[in-house]
């Protein structure tokens, strides 16, 4: 890492230890580096598969089993992945600052895997079913609901008896969570320090979140190899991947604590 750009990361380290309450929402990016495609870049998830035909509520009860057969293929990589250091430093970062609150757009479930606790899933998780009918959400472990999905088999719901089940995810047209809104829109208001890592930024409300923490006075970084929405607004940019610019954060407030 050139000298300017450890300049940089000492000045954000300084900021992030005189901070009272950082706040980060990550997005697909911060997953790539442990194998799992995005969705808008080249060799992108949406690139192969139209997300009006996949992500959405239409397209599930148009064609229950392909959605099922998409979200079963992204099962199945995910078990075979792991966190990266990206997702490490993350979980790490929140006992070394006063208020660290993570807040993600990722349904991959590996900031949990990573250890951070108190992750607001703004988009669901792929790990957990719910019906379409009645609502009721699944865990992952829940031995009424465990499938393997085969063509032609599609699961439904044990309690309602007649809801198909689907992924717990945030499907394009779908409200957020109401709590998760809640939560992510009050940390962001909250913070005095911002960090956008690996999101395009092009997906509303959660893209709405840098722009409502900077407006109340936060200091907007981000963090992602390309040019964003965001970018032209970031007090800071870090043009480099998470995995690599996280623990390099983590190791200088180590360092400095
Ligand atoms: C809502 C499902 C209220 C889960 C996803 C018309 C009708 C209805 C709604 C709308 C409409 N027009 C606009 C909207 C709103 C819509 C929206 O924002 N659309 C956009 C696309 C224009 N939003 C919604 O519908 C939301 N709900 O608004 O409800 C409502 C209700 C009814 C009617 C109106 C409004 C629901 C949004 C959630 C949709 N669900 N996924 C799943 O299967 O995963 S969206 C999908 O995009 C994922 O969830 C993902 O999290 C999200 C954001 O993408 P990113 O994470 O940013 O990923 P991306 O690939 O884009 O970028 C990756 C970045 O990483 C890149 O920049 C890359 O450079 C960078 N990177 C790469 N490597 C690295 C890296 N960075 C760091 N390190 C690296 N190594
Ligand atoms: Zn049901």
């Amino acid at each position: 890492m050139e000298d300017q750009a450890s300049e940089t990361c000492k000045a954000l380290v300084e900021r992030l230890r005189r901070a009272s309450s950082v706040c980060a929402l990550t997005g697909a990016g911060v997953s790539k580096e442990s194998g799992v495609p995005t969705f808008r870049e080249a060799d992108g998830l949406w690139n192969r598969f139209r997300p009006e035909e996949l992500a959405n509520v239409e397209a599930f009860i148009r064609n229950p089993t392909l959605v099922w057969e998409w979200y079963s293929w992204r099962r199945e990589l995910m078990s075979r992945v792991q966190p990266n250091a990206g997702h490490y430093a993350l979980a790490e970062l929140s006992s070394l600052l006063k208020s660290f609150t993570l807040i993600t757009q990722n349904v991959d479930n590996l900031h949990r895997q990573a250890g951070s606790k108190d992750v607001i899933e703004l988009h669901g998780n792929i790990q957990r079913n719910k019906c379409q009918e009645c609502k009721t959400v699944y865990l992952p472990d829940d031995s009424r609901t465990r499938f393997e999905f085969r063509k032609g088999q599609l699961p439904h719901c044990p309690e309602c008896n007649t809801g198909l089940l689907r992924p717990d995810v945030v499907w394009f047209g779908e409200m957020l969570p109401e709590d998760a809104i809640t939560q992510s829109w009050e940390a962001a208001e909250r913070c005095d320090l911002f960090l956008s890592i690996g999101t395009s930024a092009v997906v509303y409300p959660a893209a709405a979140l840098p722009q409502v923490a900077q407006a109340s006075g936060a200091f907007l970084v981000e963090i992602n190899p390309q040019v964003t929405e965001l970018s032209g607004k970031a007090d800071l940019s870090f043009r480099e991947p998470s995995g690599e610019i996280l623990p390099t954060l983590v190791n200088l407030l180590k360092e400095q604590a």
